[in-house]
């Protein structure tokens, strides 16, 4: 070797080591961006630091497969599997409810008749207050009147049929996880629920079935209130058994399926980051969210779904992209679960259909 390479190797070297030593000013900053970091999460109370702040389990491969098949193995091999399932709107579009986001099909594409200052304004409580009709013509679109549970449903319903199921934790409002038959003790309804209402001035309750009556139901106790079904507005707290069983659920989970949701909705989006960091997290979705931003990572708001392994905390995150139901039957299919829930879902719509005719 030569005197130069041996020279360039030298300050090659001495440039890494450099790298990788911060100067004492250096480590100061970054203790104190690390305090604020930690300051800010904690205060913000959008979610709670991440389960690898609270604890020091190792991060490592968790699944052999990171796959669907390393999810059915995983499975398989758990037969005491704790499964928490997550879900939005996309667990509902093939039963013909659109969901906000999907470009040109979601709902936020579709609000210019409704003359809405943003399409958000449409569930505020402000706005609402002020002009209920744009909500209740809404309404009428996503009210389950004669749509039909998905596989998707009868999935989470199958899992809890199997003892696999935790809990199921939807932000959807649609109802259809009750006509799909799952028990209401595995159900939370983060963002509430049509399922009843009440009169926003003497709080008088009402069913779903009576709020369908007319365009903007007016309460008869007090003859004054409108009545607003308990779905939750932007603003308001979510439902005290959210804040409960979530607190409970997380920490107990050994596997947790998103399905159907852009996961941008706050704090519904930041449970994923609730389960322990041995926890596989498979997402089924049309598209890859979820992730992390870089002012949330700044922040330590969410560590987020890591799907490239070569990451620190890669290693037991699956994306399987395309749509919810195909996803959810070809888990089925793979746990050998396949037929049990095509029947599932076909005996359960005879039903529906029967019960339709009656009502008639
Ligand atoms: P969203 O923000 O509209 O996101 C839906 C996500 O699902 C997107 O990532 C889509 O790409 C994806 N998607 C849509 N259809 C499918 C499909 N068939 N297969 C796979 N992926 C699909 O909806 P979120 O639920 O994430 O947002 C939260 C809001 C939406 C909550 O507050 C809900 O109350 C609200 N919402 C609920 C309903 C309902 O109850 N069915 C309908 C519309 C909106």
């Amino acid at each position: 070797m030569d005197k130069e390479t041996k020279k360039d190797q030298k300050d090659g070297s001495l440039n890494e080591e450099k790298q990788n030593v911060l100067s004492e000013s250096e480590v100061e900053n970054y203790s104190e961006m690390e305090k604020l970091r930690r300051y800010l999460a904690q205060k913000l109370r959008l979610v709670d630091l991440p389960a690898n702040d609270q604890n020091n389990e190792s991060q490592q491969l968790v699944l052999s497969k990171l796959n669907l098949d390393g999810i059915v193995e995983y499975i398989k091999e758990n037969t005491n599997c704790k499964i928490i399932t997550m879900a939005g709107a996309g667990i509902s579009t093939s039963a013909g409810i659109p969901d906000f986001r999907s470009p040109s099909s979601g709902l936020y594409h579709k609000l210019d008749k409704y003359n809405l200052p943003h399409p958000q304004a449409i569930f505020e409580l402000d706005f609402f207050m002020k002009n209920p009709e744009p909500f209740f013509t809404l309404a009428k679109e996503l009210l389950p009147e004669g749509f039909k549970p998905t596989i998707s449903h009868y999935f989470i319903r199958l899992l809890s049929e199997k003892g696999l199921l935790l809990r199921h934790y939807t932000q959807n409002i649609d109802t259809l996880e009750r006509v799909a038959g799952l028990s209401s003790d595995k159900l939370v309804e983060a963002h509430g629920t049509f399922h009843t209402g009440h009169c926003l001035k003497c709080r008088a309750p009402y069913t779903l079935p009576w709020m369908k009556e007319g365009i903007i139901p007016k309460c008869e106790e007090c003859n004054e209130g409108v009545v607003k079904p308990d779905i939750i507005f932007f603003g308001e707290t979510l439902p005290e058994r959210f804040q409960i069983l979530a607190d409970r659920d997380f920490t107990q989970a050994d596997l947790l399926i998103i399905m159907g949701s852009s996961l941008v909705v706050q704090p519904f989006a930041s449970l994923i980051d609730r389960v322990r960091n041995t926890c596989p997290r498979l997402l089924i979705n049309n598209e890859k969210v979820g992730t992390q931003d870089r002012l949330s990572r700044f922040l330590g708001l969410r560590q987020g779904l890591v799907f490239d392994v070569k990451s620190a905390h890669g290693g037991r995150d699956v994306a399987w992209l395309g749509d919810c139901d195909t996803g959810c039957q070809l888990l089925a299919d793979k746990l050998n679960w396949g037929d049990e829930l095509r029947a599932l879902m076909q005996r359960e719509h005879e039903r529906l259909k029967v019960e339709d005719k009656s009502d008639n």
